[in-house]
């Protein structure tokens, strides 16, 4: 499928979708998003896919929604633009695969917004994050007042949405934003690394872990654990769990089918 502003490549079991529309920044507007939609979809349904990487292509990851688009928007057109993003948003978080943000660069408000949507960030030198929005006299549109303090804790959520700043990558790793830092020449090769490593393993023991993991945050200790007992014991309805434990009685690789 050819999308205008995005780029599609595989390795192995590796996705990697490339904002690409790097005049504007990668800035989200509406045919980026209806795009990115469908991009996520094929993807989806793409059983050769494992594991998903979103990067942007030039100096930015994404610099946030279309500011050009934005300007003249009516309170409902801003409404239906919100709810687009934000429900392409938690379509990525909520995925049956493993999604991780490879952070090149400017990672600003809905850029931020998409990064904390991923299962995992890892940011190049350059990257930089913010929630620029109060600048521009909006407040967050995709989510990022619900899943920024979930990420890093309500103070400094509050700290960096309510003042705007724009913190370099050392600082995101040290409040917990991105998982590492990672020179940015070896960005992609760290990112297609780690997403490799994690397709290798049981897809459908992944799966259940990613879904356990984003239904018990949500809820209450107990909540939570049921679903993760569960799924534990679903594992053992596939052939999977019998491969794994059998490859490590047998001291072997596992070949896991994801069946
Ligand atoms: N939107 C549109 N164009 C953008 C853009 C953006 N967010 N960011 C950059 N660009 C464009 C610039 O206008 C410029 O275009 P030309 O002038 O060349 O035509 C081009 O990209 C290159 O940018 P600069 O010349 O500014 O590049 P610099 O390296 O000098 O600066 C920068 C880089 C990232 C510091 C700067 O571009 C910048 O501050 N960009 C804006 C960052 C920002 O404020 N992002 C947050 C956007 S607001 C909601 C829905 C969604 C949201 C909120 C509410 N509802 C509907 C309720 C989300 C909001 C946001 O994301």
């Amino acid at each position: 499928m050819d999308f205008k502003n995005l780029t599609i490549t595989k390795e192995e079991n590796v996705a990697i979708l490339t904002i690409n529309r790097p005049k504007a920044l990668n800035a989200l507007n509406t045919e980026l998003l209806n795009e990115l939609d469908k991009a996520i979809d094929v993807l989806k349904a793409d059983d050769e896919v494992f594991v998903i990487i979103i990067t942007g292509e030039g100096k930015a990851f994404v610099a946030g929604a279309d500011i050009a688009e934005m300007r003249d928007m009516t309170p409902e057109e801003a409404r239906k633009f919100a709810i687009l993003g934000s429900r392409i948003f938690r379509k990525i978080e909520l995925m049956d695969k493993v999604v991780i943000a490879a952070v090149n660069g400017f990672a600003l408000g809905g850029g931020s917004e998409l990064a904390l949507c991923c299962d995992i960030i890892l940011g190049g030198e350059k990257a930089k994050f913010g929630q620029p929005e109060v600048g521009l006299g909006i407040c967050l549109g995709f989510a990022g007042t619900q899943r920024l303090p979930r990420l890093v804790g309500i103070k400094k959520a509050k700290e960096l949405i309510f003042t705007g700043d724009i913190i370099d990558a050392e600082e995101a790793g040290k409040i917990g934003l991105v998982n590492h830092v990672i020179p940015q020449d070896e960005l992609m090769a760290k990112s297609i690394e780690m997403a490799k490593r994690i397709a290798s393993k049981g897809q459908i023991a992944v799966r259940y872990a990613k879904v356990a993991i984003n239904r018990g945050i949500d809820t209450d200790m107990d909540t939570g654990n049921a679903i993760e007992t569960d799924l534990f014991a679903l594992c053992f309805a596939n052939e999977d769990q019998k491969e794994g434990m059998t490859a490590f009685l047998e001291k072997r690789r596992a070949e896991f089918k994801n069946k």
